[in-house]
């Protein structure tokens, strides 16, 4: 931090600088961080500082004053902060200048490790307030993994939903190759937030969006123990000193930032309520809280600070007597040593927070009692209370609990300290910062990164245009849904628009060709949609077609299990909220894109056990994005490629087209010298590949201008 014109070093505090001191020392490797005011340097000493800055291997992303106050303060500490630890009175949400300004800030964070990383490298991201830096990453570097770890909680889905940002942030998310959270309920969070934001595909440990697939792992973060094992005269000293201030007492502690999340205040009243109850404890306990100025700037965090210093004067006076007060209030940090010197002095250690990720205090306490003993009084709502399972747990919310597991936690015998204090030390060793660090990198270091979809570059369209165009006889084989026009959020939406009427009346009138619908559609909504223009049709994935003009013809009758296996899916539907079942005349689909996934997954599960017992084998399912059908086993698009080629005694060239796995049947009964593209992302055997609907149109507009060196070559 700059002080005059010098520049003071210092150490983190927090845990996660601990954690990765370690990687960082041992590795090949760059921070790139935020390195405070150093601005206001003059000339040679900040020149001096940037010297020492590339000597540490740092690199420092400036930033201005009033970005961090929109920035750091305002969205990332104003918005995200209180949203993902549920405290939803304190988000303030209506700054669209600090969502900008959170934008601004991370593109540059992201411009500046773009510079620097080479093809290979991996780049760990940390926390909520980089949240898109992996997203603007990746759209720079595709040849790069990136991992990101959030050392908040992941709230869960209903309470992200909030977010007015939601999907831009998991968008960007969704990008990395890696994103680590500290426990399983949060990793549950995040995959089903990302399912109900966004069209994804999930697992137990990743999330698929569009062609990318992420893991999601659970990385609980540890401490750097041998720091809080140590034995140091500095540290008995301070330790004598607090017990000659505290004669004949129970020590209580507090060690938290004064951030709301930590629950003081609840912390204290639960405490006033104790000393009501039992006066006798009035002379017999004395409670320390050290509370450490942070994010003095943010309204909220002033606010707590007052009310504070309100409680603590209010219990103490009511409870306080000429001798001494049962409270008492640090409001700064301290050093190591006499951080530790408290922790070894504190029979009880309450750490109630409302929300935390982790807690890292509650971990540090337990390494520090090398003596084995005391109590450790600990929220459910930390992320700590998922492994720290011999602690006292308690609901910070009930007062009235709170205070009776501190008068259980003061008069616990020591041979209980001891059996828990050894359980949670266990623990606590076996997992430290150090392989924290080492489990996130090396399962990073696994990923490779995805190579993206070769979306097609222009030379390849250019040699299809010409491959099609030049062919004398050419038959066009189209999906529609996804392809030709796309996907509505109701299937009735999808009616063609006059282009595209246009498009396809063009595209069948050319000389040497036939153009083919090949839907999935049932039969009425192709005649009502397309009947009109000279088309081949094909309906329900090949199962009905017919040529232009002509009646329409089956491949397979109407199944025999079609009622029943209609009535099965309906009455599933109509416990599943959102879901809808679309009965076509030789199957039946069940549509669960909008229903809750773990209901959905739940339903689809057990549709599938039902299906098998009721029909075996006669009836085929499949599943495609998020919908299950029930059909007649063996009929696919790959039919209509089969008797295309069958009726033509010289065989055209196939030219296929569409979006989904139905489609793929369609191109893998293609020949060597046909066409096939997909339409979007996604795993596909085609040899070609549009974006987006608008691209394919475009392309099926070029095949209808053959130009004139392949028209000449051609005669
Ligand atoms: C976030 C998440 C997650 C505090 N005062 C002093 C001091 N500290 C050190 C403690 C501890 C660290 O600060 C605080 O860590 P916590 O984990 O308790 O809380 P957050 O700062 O909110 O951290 C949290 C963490 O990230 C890591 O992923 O656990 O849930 O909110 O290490 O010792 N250290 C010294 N003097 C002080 O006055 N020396």
């Amino acid at each position: 931090m700059a002080h005059g014109d010098e520049v003071r070093w210092r150490l983190s505090p927090g845990g996660l600088a601990a954690a990765l001191r370690g990687v960082h020392a041992d590795a090949d490797s760059l921070w790139v961080g935020f390195a405070g005011d150093a601005g206001k340097l003059p000339e040679e000493s900040r020149r001096r500082f940037d010297a020492e800055l590339a000597d540490k291997r740092l690199i420092s992303v400036p930033l201005t004053p009033s970005e961090l106050g929109l920035y750091y303060d305002g969205f990332s500490n104003g918005v995200l902060w209180p949203l993902f630890h549920y405290l939803l009175d304190k988000v303030r949400f209506e700054a669209s200048n600090e969502w900008r300004a959170y934008r601004t800030v991370n593109e540059r964070f992201a411009r500046v490790v773009a510079e620097q990383v080479r093809p290979g490298d991996a780049v760990w991201v940390h926390d909520y307030h980089l949240a898109l830096v992996p997203g603007l990453l990746r759209a720079q570097r595709e040849d790069i993994r990136v991992g990101f770890f959030l050392h908040v909680p992941w709230p869960s889905s209903d309470v992200y939903r909030i977010l007015p940002q939601r999907e831009e942030i998991l968008r960007s998310l969704l990008t990395a190759d890696l994103i680590g959270l500290h426990t399983e309920a949060y990793r549950h969070n995040f995959i089903h937030s990302a399912a109900n934001v966004l069209d994804v595909d999930v697992g137990v440990d990743s999330v698929t969006f569009q062609d990318r697939t992420v893991r999601v792992g659970v990385y609980p973060i540890g401490i750097d123990v041998a720091r809080f094992e140590q034995q140091n005269p500095a540290i008995d000293d301070a330790m004598k000193h607090i017990v000659s201030g505290t004669p004949n007492k129970k020590r209580i502690l507090g060690v938290d930032r004064l951030d709301y999340t930590k629950g003081i205040p609840r912390r204290l009243l639960a405490l006033g309520r104790l000393l009501e109850r039992e006066p006798a404890l009035k002379s017999t306990v004395h409670f320390i809280q050290l509370a450490v100025p942070t994010r003095e700037k943010v309204e909220a965090y002033a606010d707590l600070r007052r009310s504070v210093n309100e409680l603590v004067g209010r219990i103490n006076s009511q409870h306080g007597s000429p001798t001494g007060s049962p409270l008492q209030l640090l409001y700064r940090s301290v050093g190591d040593h006499e951080l530790l010197a408290l922790y070894r002095t504190a029979d009880v250690m309450l750490v109630t927070p409302l929300r935390d990720g982790m807690n890292l205090v509650a971990k540090e306490y337990v390494a520090s009692r090398v003596s084995n003993d005391g109590v450790l009084v600990l929220s459910e709502f930390a992320g700590a209370a998922a492994e720290l399972d011999a602690a006292l747990t308690v609901n910070p919310y009930d007062l009235d609990a709170v205070a009776r597991t501190i008068r259980c936690a003061l008069s616990m015998t020591r041979d209980e300290q001891m059996v828990r204090m050894r359980r949670l030390r266990d623990r606590v060793r076996q997992a430290t910062a150090d392989l924290w660090a080492r489990d996130f990198t090396n399962d990073l270091e696994q990923t490779r990164p995805v190579p993206r979809s070769s979306l097609s570059v222009p030379g390849d369209l250019d040699t299809l245009v010409e491959r099609v165009t030049a062919a004398p006889s050419r038959v066009l084989l189209l999906d529609y849904d996804g392809t030709l026009a796309p996907i509505a959020p109701l299937p009735v939406l999808a009616r063609p628009d006059p282009a595209l009427r246009e498009l396809l009346r063009a595209l069948a009138a050319l000389a040497g060709a036939e153009t083919h619908i090949v839907s999935g559609r049932p039969p009425e909504v192709l005649e009502d949609w397309l009947g009109g223009l000279p088309l081949w049709l094909h309906a329900e994935h090949g199962v009905r077609s017919r040529a232009p003009g002509a009646p329409w013809t089956a491949r397979a009758e109407t199944p025999p299990f079609l009622e029943r296996a209609v009535e099965l899916l309906e009455r599933h539907a109509r416990s599943t909220p959102g879901a809808l079942v679309e009965k076509k005349s030789s199957s039946v689909a069940f549509h669960y894109r909008r229903s809750e996934l773990h209901l959905a997954e739940a339903r689809v599960r057990a549709i599938r056990n039902e299906l098998a017992q009721t029909f075996g084998n006669t009836v085929e399912v499949l599943e495609g994005h998020k919908v299950l059908e029930v059909k007649t086993p063996g009929i696919t698009k790959a039919n209509v490629v089969e008797e295309v080629v069958a009726r033509h005694t010289t065989r055209p060239l196939l030219f296929a087209a569409g979006d989904d796995r139905t489609d793929e049947d369609m191109f893998s009964a293609l020949a060597e010298g046909d066409v096939s593209v997909r339409v979007g992302p996604g795993i596909t055997r085609a040899r070609y590949r549009v974006a987006t609907v608008p691209e394919f149109r475009e392309l099926l507009e070029r095949l209808l201008f053959v130009p004139d060196v392949v028209a000449l070559n051609a005669s």
